[in-house]
């Protein structure tokens, strides 16, 4: 597998998840124009999960957003002193919800290449009121 990102720190993961918020903030802000409707502005909801990853081992966490939600950003954190895991995979996906757009969770993937045990969260935000597109 590719590595996508080296050494995420907890401030990577928590910069990521607001630009994530901040690039949702704009394309809803970008479908209001001249006769918008007033709709109650989106209501964001933070969810996180908790992993545990073996020595020279890989594993991956998904973050369900729920019924009537859509996710709109982001991120994993790992262990900030153990530079021997690696991020390689964060990203929204597809989970069962009606459709197949990766857009109702978030998975985190890591590769610990250390030799003791390493946790990790990955971090989903999840939107009520927003619509995705194809
Ligand atoms: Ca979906």
């Amino acid at each position: 597998m590719k590595r996508v990102m080296r050494h995420v720190s907890p401030g990577l993961a928590i910069g990521l998840v607001a630009l994530s918020v901040a690039l949702g903030g704009v394309a809803m802000a970008g479908g209001a124009g001249v006769g918008a409707s007033k709709a109650a502005p989106p209501k964001l909801i933070y969810k996180t999960s908790d992993g545990q990853v073996g020595p020279d081992s890989v594993n991956g966490e998904l973050v369900l957003c729920g019924k009537g939600t859509h996710v709109v950003g982001g991120g994993v954190s790992g262990p900030g002193a153990n530079t021997n895991v690696w991020v390689v995979s964060s990203q929204p996906v597809d989970s069962g919800d009606k459709g197949d757009a990766p857009d109702d969770a978030w998975y985190g993937f890591v590769d610990n290449e250390g030799n003791s045990d390493a946790s990790f969260q990955v971090y989903a935000v999840c939107a009520r009121g927003v619509a995705a597109t194809p």
